[in-house]
């Protein structure tokens, strides 16, 4: 990483979603040794603490489309302005989540500064619903489409402007759970997409490979890791809200990781969807501490 300044953002938020438990998340990342591990790799790190959200959220309505709409708002909305300050101040903004809904927010800073970013959504699912395609009324199943400008004004006009990125410079990794309405999407607007199928049959160096040889055609200024710890499978990372088994294995990982760094593209990152509640002895946050180690050049030997 050219960057050796490193900002984490905690955002301790379960509104985007049913489960309790993913506000803690960035508790447990802190706790797996976040700080430590990287200043260990020669970063100088600031825990710029946690996001302000309102605790104690009930869902007391059915048949909503939009869950929680307006603590989101807020959420985003500060989470916006705090990532990019942390640009400003020329550090890499490194955000915990939380639910995959604040990428919402990590994306309207984000593109303040970067006006052609590529982003890579290490993912089980393409978080590509609307208000008309959601099963679930989930904010965490819209996020990416919210920052393609697609869906309800009140968030795809967050930070005050849309879209926040384009079609073809996203790469989702990892999808084996796509909505009939996200598949359409995916479809329409050519989004490229590496689905367990395609790692499965070209490995995970190849997947690689190409990813970073795509972005660098695209001519991006930037590339945003969007990382839901879902993307792997479920055994080395069962606390995660929406677990879907045949995933991406801890080393698979691993390698997807050290070869971002090697490329050296990556300009910022989150990390999501850490759930402490329905972990195992904080395995998930752990994983996720393994994987920063080796996204900032982490060696084994
Ligand atoms: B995550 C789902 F229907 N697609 O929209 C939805 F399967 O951020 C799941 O990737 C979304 O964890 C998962 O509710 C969102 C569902
Ligand atoms: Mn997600
Ligand atoms: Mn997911
Ligand atoms: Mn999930």
């Amino acid at each position: 990483m050219k960057n050796k300044n490193i900002s984490i953002i905690g955002v301790p938020s379960d509104y985007g979603q049913h489960r309790r438990g993913v506000d803690m998340g960035p508790s447990a990342i802190r706790y797996a040794g976040v700080v430590e591990r990287l200043e260990a790799l020669g970063y100088e790190v600031l825990d710029e603490g946690d996001i302000q959200v309102k605790k104690g959220n009930l869902i007391v309505e059915q048949n909503n489309k939009l869950l929680n709409l307006n603590d989101i708002i807020k959420i985003s909305t500060e989470l916006g302005n705090m990532v990019e300050n942390v640009l400003n101040a020329n550090r890499f903004p490194l955000v915990l989540g939380g639910d995959h809904s604040i990428a919402i927010g990590t994306l309207s800073g984000l593109a303040k500064r970067y006006k052609n970013l590529g982003v890579i959504w290490y993912d089980a699912h393409a978080d590509l619903n609307t208000p008309e395609t959601t099963p679930s009324g989930n904010i965490h199943g819209m996020p990416l489409a919210v920052c393609l400008g697609i869906g309800d004004d009140r968030l795809t006009e967050i930070g005050g402007f849309a879209p926040k990125i384009k079609p073809e410079n996203i790469i989702i990794i990892g999808a084996r759970s796509v909505d009939p309405g996200e598949k359409e999407l995916i479809r329409k607007l050519g989004i490229k997409v590496y689905s367990m199928h395609e790692i499965d049959r070209l490995g995970m160096t190849k997947v690689m490979e190409e990813s970073i040889s795509y972005m660098l055609q695209r001519q991006v200024d930037g590339v945003h890791l969007s990382l839901d710890l879902d993307a792997i499978d479920p055994l080395y990372t069962p606390g995660v809200g929406t677990p879907v088994p045949g995933g991406i294995t801890y080393r698979e990982s691993h390698l997807a990781m050290e070869m971002l760094e090697e490329a050296n593209i990556i300009t910022s990152a989150e990390f999501v969807e850490v759930n402490p509640i329905l972990d195992e002895r904080n395995k998930t946050a752990d994983t996720a501490v393994a994987l920063m180690g080796s996204l900032f050049g982490e060696k084994l030997v």
